[in-house]
């Protein structure tokens, strides 16, 4: 189904959250990859609203080494989720193009406090997927690297520093039962039991092996839309194969192939349940002819519904 909202662009170069430089440039490279003109070939309406300002990090000083940048993060992070209310409110759907993983703390603020202020009560609740070859959920406390994007998905669920946690209105920003990870193969063993102990749905490489990319996704739509008003794709490039995507912040071996990741996007836009897009670590200094943002540019049409026939 074509995404029938117009589609607000926004990039986020903030490289920050990681050890490696150069995630900064993701939001030019999916550019450069034909973005624009690709959505409007598919029929979308789309505004670009170019990037947010973001310090360079030559001109800071990384502050606590838990959780390096933390500051810096959390201010950006809150600009974005101010962004991405307008957006909504506006009745667009906002695509944010990262920049690191750590980024999603604001995107999902946004989209949750947005959502905090309709139905009545409490509001009405966001379903989560988390696509992605790491757990991100650790916090100052237990990561070896003091890397915030290696955090985000704990903050989301209300566990991590105050600045990441004050970001939105709601704590948790979304409910844990209501939160799937998918793609998951490379976690910290304090980190896999976080993950466990977390109440969100996961399901790890092998689970796709064993059950295939299309049972997985549908049991993980199934917890992301029950109870919900829609869900948020958040969508790290580096949950797919270092194969078809090598140009990201942290590659690891055996993630998802080619088909694997469209029918990822397509099984998506089928649910009509997507409220925002978001899609992190494309790091063009690693990758080959900006083959990595090609393809995600490619991914991010098939979630906003292009088909093969
Ligand atoms: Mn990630």
């Amino acid at each position: 189904m074509l995404m029938a909202r117009k589609i607000c662009v926004l990039g986020v170069p903030m490289d920050l959250g990681g050890s490696h430089r150069g995630v900064d440039m993701g939001p030019s490279a999916l550019r450069i990859a034909g973005l624009g003109e690709r959505l409007a070939r598919l029929g979308l309406d789309y505004e670009d609203l170019g990037n947010l300002a973001v310090r360079e990090v030559e001109t800071l000083e990384a502050s606590s080494p838990r959780a390096r940048f933390l500051a810096d993060i959390a201010s950006c992070c809150g600009e974005l989720r101010r962004r991405v209310l307008e957006i909504l409110e506006a009745g667009s759907f906002p695509l944010v193009l990262g920049g690191d993983h750590s980024i999603a703390c604001g995107t999902v603020a946004g989209i949750s406090d947005h959502l905090a202020a309709e139905g009545g009560g409490g509001g009405q609740a966001l379903g989560l997927i988390w696509f992605d070859a790491h757990g991100d959920m650790n916090t100052p406390e237990t990561s070896h690297s003091g890397n915030v994007h290696g955090m985000p998905l704990a903050a989301i669920l209300g566990q991590g520093p105050e600045e990441l946690l004050e970001l939105g209105l709601r704590r948790p920003l979304v409910n844990p039962e209501q939160v799937a990870l998918v793609g998951i193969r490379d976690l910290d063993r304090e980190e896999a039991r976080a993950v466990r102990a977390s109440g969100v749905r996961h399901f790890t490489m092998r689970d796709i092996d064993a059950r295939g990319i299309h049972a997985v996704m549908e049991e993980a739509l199934a917890v992301v839309t029950s109870g919900t008003a829609g869900f948020h794709l958040s969508f790290d490039v580096d949950g797919v194969d270092p194969a078809v995507t090598p140009g990201v912040g942290t590659p690891v071996p055996g993630g998802t192939d080619w088909r694997e990741s469209h029918l990822v996007m397509e099984l998506a836009a089928e649910s009509g349940s997507l409220l925002g897009l978001e899609v992190v670590e494309v790091n063009p200094i690693l990758d080959t002819r900006n083959t990595t943002a090609e393809v995600a540019v490619d991914l991010i049409l098939s979630a906003l519904g292009k088909t093969i026939i």
